[in-house]
């Protein structure tokens, strides 16, 4: 579908809460359902890529109840989970595949796993890889790198495993294996990433030992279901930072944000970039995640270098950083930023190519961006490639086009941020 984005000298203003966290919302779903007795969830993302996750998990015989933002998952334990009849589509969502292959891996029962179009591009041999080498028997596409994949249930053994990626996806496929492997399983992070999985696995009250970089699970341990708050996604709340910091005469503020340290690249590098912006930590804690208030104004910014271990702490922020950047005085350089080729779109080519038809200059770079600041950008056609983060990425530019923007495949937002555009409604009246 095609939305034209028109406006007239906007300037954004007012206090939002942004849906739930979608990492944190997948993993409630997945938890709650191999854990004993019943998981409420609520302030859940109902977005797509989450729908997707219930789905499967219905799939498996758990009966789900989900009343918008609120959902109650009836958890059978490892155990109680059942083949399924028919095929697990996860959609768009590479959160789903990568957790549930390990999650479900020690499982007794086959299951066949696939996916849309951008899923069937996605390496998946990042998890199979390790999860062979604890005994999983899974056979697909270019040797079980590609959907559809299959997943035969075996008996698991733990391994010690050193990540060559820094991705909590593969991480959290492992430490989920683990739950049901013999013995202990290690994985070694070669950079801090999302550690979610490793907090939810406390908050069910299972035993994770977090030593630096090395993260350990014991294997036959039971998970008991309870309450999960789930935190506003700062990966959602980037786009509306973005545009209070660039767009003129603008101050918006983000409420109950999760603010977990390994998710607040994005704050750090506005901060560096020169952004007005206050940060205000709640007191207590949503099911152990950290949670507070942002507020940003519109103010000039500066390029910036970002690269090294920043990267996976901002790693799906950066096309709006991106946008962010053409703003700027000077260039912005982004470097070790590779992971954004095997995203839901290459986004390295696709910020060039698409903030490029509305007039950025950005160059692509084996691992990164270099981004021209203070650009005037033009109105035009450009496309989220079914990309949701894309997709945002351009509305937010239509609001400093000269002209209106024709945004093709703009229902890939509803991936993660389904209410995207009532929001921006409610900030520009
Ligand atoms: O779920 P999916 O499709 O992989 O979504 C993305 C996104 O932009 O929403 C990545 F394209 O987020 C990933 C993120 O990049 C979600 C995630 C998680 O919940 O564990 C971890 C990151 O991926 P990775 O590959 O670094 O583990």
């Amino acid at each position: 579908m095609v939305r034209r984005l028109e406006f007239t000298q906007p300037s954004l203003k007012g206090k939002l809460e942004v849906p739930g966290d979608k990492s944190i919302s997948h993993r409630a779903v997945m938890f709650g359902s191999v854990a004993e007795g019943v998981t409420t969830i609520s302030h859940f993302l109902e977005g797509e890529d989450c729908l997707s996750t219930i789905d499967c998990f219905r799939k498996l015989g758990v009966t789900i109840e989900q009343n918008g933002t609120d959902v109650k998952v009836h958890g059978k334990g490892f155990a109680g989970l059942t083949a399924p009849n028919e095929v697990l589509d996860v959609g768009n969502s590479g959160t789903s595949i990568r957790l549930l292959l390990g999650l479900l891996a020690g499982l007794p029962f086959e299951m066949t796993f696939t996916g849309d179009e951008s899923i069937a591009k996605r390496p998946m041999k990042r998890v199979v890889g390790p999860l062979r080498q604890m005994g999983a028997q899974i056979s697909g596409r270019d040797d079980g790198n590609l959907v559809p994949l299959t997943l035969k249930g075996s008996a698991l053994t733990g391994i010690e495993y050193k990540l060559p990626v820094a991705s909590a996806q593969v991480k959290s496929a492992i430490l989920l294996a683990g739950l049901q492997a013999d013995g202990e399983t290690t994985v070694i992070e070669k950079e801090r990433t999302r550690d979610h999985t490793e907090k939810m696995i406390q908050s069910f009250g299972g035993e994770i030992s977090v030593d630096g970089m090395r993260i350990s699970v014991r294997g036959g341990q039971t998970l008991q279901g309870g309450h999960i708050y789930v935190p506003g996604d700062i990966s959602s709340a980037a786009f509306w930072l973005a545009a209070g910091a660039i767009v003129p005469d603008s101050e918006i503020t983000i409420e109950s944000v999760g603010l977990n340290p390994t998710r607040t690249g994005i704050i750090d590098v506005l901060r560096e970039m020169g952004a007005d912006m206050d940060v205000i930590l709640d007191k207590g804690t949503g099911s152990g995640e950290e949670i507070g208030t942002i507020t940003i104004r519109h103010s000039q910014l500066h390029g910036t270098t970002i690269g090294g271990d920043i990267i996976p702490r901002l790693i799906d922020e950066i096309p709006i950083i991106a946008l962010v950047a053409t703003q700027a005085k000077g260039q912005t350089i982004i470097k070790n930023a590779e992971e954004l080729k095997v995203k839901e779109t290459n986004r390295i080519d696709a910020i060039a190519t698409q903030l490029g038809r509305l007039g950025a200059v950005i160059t692509p770079t084996e691992d990164g961006l270099i981004i021209e600041g203070e650009q005037s950008l033009r109105g035009g056609k450009a496309d989220s490639l079914t990309d949701h983060r894309i997709g945002m990425t351009l509305s937010i530019a239509s609001l400093l086009a000269d002209g209106p923007v024709e945004l093709e495949n703009e229902d890939a937002i509803s991936v993660s941020y389904p209410s995207f555009f009532e929001d921006l409604d409610r900030l520009l009246s």
